[in-house]
């Protein structure tokens, strides 16, 4: 594929704009085929970037290790540049989009010399779906490429698709050129400066100096939910930070349910569930992100606008994620996890022994008990999602799935309970908008500290969260009769001696079976101070062996703890003024009286 040939007038005069500035020696359109792909996996394996693992045990699959500065998504460096301050809101970190595009424009002239410009078109969602988006991400990085090419729609198909039509221009450097004899690195990026920055009225996204997961792979959280929610949010739909998947009754029955949790917290591990009561099936259409647009029915449909899975290594095992370690046995890149002698992959938590000699992340020899981790915490395998087990067959489907229950749930060792049913949408807004959940790995920072992550969307929401909210009630006064239900879920509640009284992993099919039936107003149900919850004896326990005191724990809604809640609910909610929805206040003043 030729760029002389690239008819889209807008793509072809930033391609010529953006590579004026940055000055790469080549430019390169990607046309997404395999052979591309080899070829540049090849060169990474040249350049020292990537290491081929054993052909035997994982068949066309690369391991590489980042440099430790560039280890997860950096938070305090991203930026949502809209001309108004407030409409960022205090959720983003902000500056003026002429301020930051000057300082950008420095860091980015000649940023790409001794390099190669790649030009990627790539589609988030189905090809050619109502509900797909379609970006062009220039990079200099051929990982970025490679990874892009598994997490979404990727190539020449594309720009056929594009036509004349609009897209959401991305462009990514790693900020490392090589002038003045400089030789290049395995992991090149710079280390002193990195920018992520959302340009939302544009909605366009500029980043800089990271070549790490969501820095770098901009379909993924700049564009599918920073610049996404921005689109949603002005086109009437919804761009969330949840996983989509689908459940079978052992009557044949099927509901599809999305779910929202924070990064780091088991959306992996729920989307590919292996129930563990007879009879029901999980279908998994996707993990990370879900795109919602209400149908000619009236229904809320929704795709993954990725194609593959960007998931957490760590804790990955046959026990914990089969369907997980199933897929990424193949044609897949691993990044930031250890290396065994015999040229495949480990992790903390993969198997109960740990093997006698490793390649830690750091390029180390490791050994056990040597007091460092093998692998990274926030280490990640990306790998395509047509190759798991369970792929739903709709998953590719243009027209999405019939949403017909949220679920939100956030990593609370006490208060909230295993399972709350929203009383209403309003109810459920509030709910969604209270989340909390103790920090991970997956982003720079204290791991642990408790924060609000409304709708686990704190990092990800690309303007106002009151907006946001407001948003959502919006939708609900709008779509009334066909509303998904909405759940508040938590499957990390712990005893007085701290430890989880739920078991997890495939046992959260026993809460998704109650919701389940709930959608059917086949399972009782007690109304609470937070919401209604299963009735005694409603989660089927059948063949677990948990005490009922443990039940009732999971499943106790404290009106103290409740109201220990209330400051941090209130503070959190001031920190928006007076653009929070009067309706939510409303919410907290009913929730108080029912803590009374
Ligand atoms: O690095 S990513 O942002 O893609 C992963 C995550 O934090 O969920
Ligand atoms: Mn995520």
């Amino acid at each position: 594929m030729r760029l002389e040939n690239l008819t889209n007038k807008k793509l072809r005069a930033w391609i010529d704009e953006m590579a004026r500035l940055c000055k790469p020696d080549s430019i390169y359109l990607c046309d997404g085929s395999q052979e591309e792909y080899d070829r540049l996996s090849a060169q990474m394996v040249a350049q020292g970037t990537y290491i081929r693992l054993n052909q035997e045990k994982r068949p066309n699959s690369f391991i590489c290790f980042s440099d430790p500065s560039d280890v997860a998504r950096v938070e305090d460096r991203t930026f949502v540049c809209s001309h108004n301050k407030d409409d960022a809101g205090p959720n983003n970190n902000w500056r003026a989009p002429d301020e930051i595009k000057a300082v950008l424009t420095k860091l980015y002239d000649g940023c790409m010399r001794g390099r190669t410009m790649y030009v990627i078109p790539f589609s988030m969602g189905p090809l050619g779906s109502p509900i797909a988006h379609i970006g062009v991400e220039l990079t200099d990085s051929p990982y970025v490429v490679c990874n892009m090419r598994i997490m979404t729609r990727m190539g020449a198909a594309v720009l056929k698709t594009l036509g004349d039509g609009d897209f959401v221009p991305c462009l990514h450097s790693v900020g490392y050129p090589l002038t003045g004899g400089r030789k290049d690195v395995p992991w090149p990026c710079d280390s002193e400066n990195k920018y992520i920055v959302h340009f939302p009225e544009e909605r366009t996204i500029w980043s800089y100096g990271s070549g790490y997961g969501g820095n770098a792979l901009l379909g993924k959280k700049c564009f599918a939910l920073r610049i996404a929610s921005v689109m949603a949010r002005d086109e009437g739909w919804l761009a969330e930070h949840m996983l989509i998947m689908g459940i079978t009754s052992p009557e044949g029955k099927k509901k599809y349910i999305a779910a929202a949790f924070p990064s780091a917290c088991g959306k992996t591990n729920l989307a590919m569930l292996i129930p563990t009561i007879p009879g029901w099936k999980i279908d998994c259409v996707g993990d990370d992100i879900a795109w919602m647009k209400f149908g000619a029915d009236g229904r809320l449909y929704a795709v993954n606008p990725e194609s593959g899975f960007f998931g957490v290594a760590p804790g990955t095992s046959m026990a914990s994620n089969k369907n997980a370690m199933l897929t990424l046995t193949k044609n897949s890149i691993f990044t930031n996890v250890a290396l065994t002698p015999d040229g495949d992959v480990w992790w903390e938590g993969m198997t109960d022994e740990e093997p006698a000699q490793l390649t830690d992340w750091t390029r180390q020899p490791w050994t056990p008990g040597c007091g460092r981790p093998a692998a990274h915490p926030n280490a990640r395998f990306t790998t395509p999602l047509a190759q798991c087990p369970i792929a739903d067959s709709a998953w590719d489907d243009p027209a999405g799935v019939p949403i017909e229950a949220i679920l939100f749930g956030g990593r609370r060792s006490s208060v909230i309970p295993l399972v709350t049913e929203a009383y209403s949408w309003e109810h459920g807004v509030f709910l969604g908008s209270i989340m909390a959940s103790e920090k991970t790995a997956a982003a720079a920072g204290k791991v642990g500290e408790l924060r609000h992550d409304p709708f686990a969307m704190l990092p990800f929401c690309g303007y106002n969260m009151a907006d946001y909210f407001r948003h959502w009630l919006t939708i609900g006064k709008r779509h009334g009769a066909h509303l998904p239900r909405l759940y508040y879920v938590n499957w990390f509640r712990k005893d007085d001696m701290g430890r989880f009284l739920w078991p997890g992993y495939g046992e959260n099919c026993r809460v998704l079976k109650w919701v389940f039936e709930r959608l059917e107003d086949a399972a009782p149900a007690v109304d609470t101070p937070l919401g209604r919850i299963p009735a005694p004896g409603a989660i089927d326990v059948s063949g677990l062996s948990i005490t009922h005191e443990a039940m009732a724990e999971l499943l106790h809604v404290d009106a103290t703890e409740l109201r220990n809640e209330l400051p941090s609910i209130e503070k959190h909610y001031r920190q928006f003024g007076n653009r929070l929805p009067e309706a939510l206040w409303d919410q907290v003043r009913a929730f108080e009286q029912r803590i009374k």
